[in-house]
């Protein structure tokens, strides 16, 4: 049995006042995997609170059925005495990657665990439950609620299946696994609807986000060859659009689309914020060096980091980086 099952209990025995909080920009797993793990503490009779640094998508507002997710403000901290709760990160384990409100709790929390599913943790292994082959932070949360013995509600069952579908691009990306489809099997006969859950996600876009999208597309330029594509999410476009930042990062997945195109680059910027850098690739090219070098974190196949140079400087310095995976790649190749 994974570690992570008996450090998560030893970390729960002494502590019954918790905070779970997922990344920036929360996505339909970290999203799907709070909602769902919030009830499981509730079934096991903990005091625990879902607190974002950014508020839930519009699209994943129908999983947050008792509007259980707040958002952190620092005018109005919440809960009171966050001072006496433990927190529990889920869906990332590059912990500056949770954002302002970790900025202000990481001073006042007891202590904190880590429920992830992304590489990049390593000195982290040990202690908290990091399971890099999971297809998303979704599958370790429904498995944690089988290790208690508990069955999740329809709310928690549509919550993870959402989790799942999102971060399996649909049940396709590699860490799709026979696991995967047992566990999404058992959410539908718990009552989560794929139709109705697929409809909610991808066919619930404002126009303003199309619109961001185009923009996004229009800006890409091919390089090496036609393997790479890079494109842009700049605040003038999120201003002029109305659309917001999260909805242009999906773009990064079009690219791979194409025949030929092994790595997608967005270089993004919100209104306010650090320029960032997502990288997207297929089968050999490791972003997650490229992202480790940087300061930041993922997996092989899709990494990213925030950069301390201008938008432009940065464009060009991934550009390069990516472009030596190339050149190793060339003179790898046999016959060469
Ligand atoms: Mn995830």
């Amino acid at each position: 049995m994974h570690r992570g099952y008996h450090n998560l209990d030893a970390f729960l025995s002494s502590r019954d006042k918790i905070i779970i909080s997922t990344h920036e920009s929360p996505d339909g797993d970290g999203l799907g995997a709070e909602i769902a793990f919030n009830e499981l503490l509730h079934k096991l009779g903990k005091d625990s609170v879902i607190l974002n640094s950014d508020p839930v998508p519009g699209k994943y507002t129908f999983m947050d059925v008792d509007r259980e997710i707040r958002v952190f403000d620092p005018a109005h901290p919440f809960p009171e005495e966050s001072g006496r709760y433990a927190l529990i990160v889920l869906d990332t384990n590059d912990i500056p990657n949770i954002g302002p409100s970790f900025r202000h709790l990481h001073n006042v929390i007891t202590d904190m665990f880590i429920i992830d599913h992304h590489e990049g943790g390593k000195d982290k292994l040990e202690s908290n439950f990091i399971k890099v082959e999971a297809s998303s932070a979704s599958e370790i949360i429904y498995s944690i609620f089988q290790y208690y013995g508990l069955v999740p509600s329809f709310k928690a069952a549509q919550a993870l299946y959402t989790g799942i579908l999102f971060d399996t691009g649909s049940f396709r990306y590699p860490k799709t696994s026979p696991e995967t489809f047992r566990i999404i099997s058992h959410l539908t006969e718990l009552g989560a609807h794929p139709y109705t859950i697929y409809e909610r996600i991808y066919e619930n876009n404002e126009l303003s986000s199309f619109m961001l999208r185009a923009g996004i597309l229009a800006s890409a330029e091919v390089h090496y060859g036609g393997k790479m594509i890079i494109m842009r999410l700049t605040p003038e476009m999120i201003r002029s659009t109305g659309a917001s930042f999260p909805e242009g990062e999906l773009s990064i997945n079009l690219p791979l689309t194409v025949q030929g195109v092994v790595a997608s680059v967005l270089v993004k910027q919100d209104i306010e914020g650090p320029v960032k850098v997502s990288m997207r690739t297929k089968g050999n090219l490791d972003v997650a060096e490229i992202a480790l070098v940087n300061g930041g974190g993922g997996h092989k196949n899709a990494a990213g980091y925030k950069s301390s140079l201008s938008f432009d400087e940065t464009w060009k310095k991934v550009i390069q980086e990516i472009g030596a995976f190339f050149e190793q790649d060339e003179k790898n190749a046999p016959g060469s």
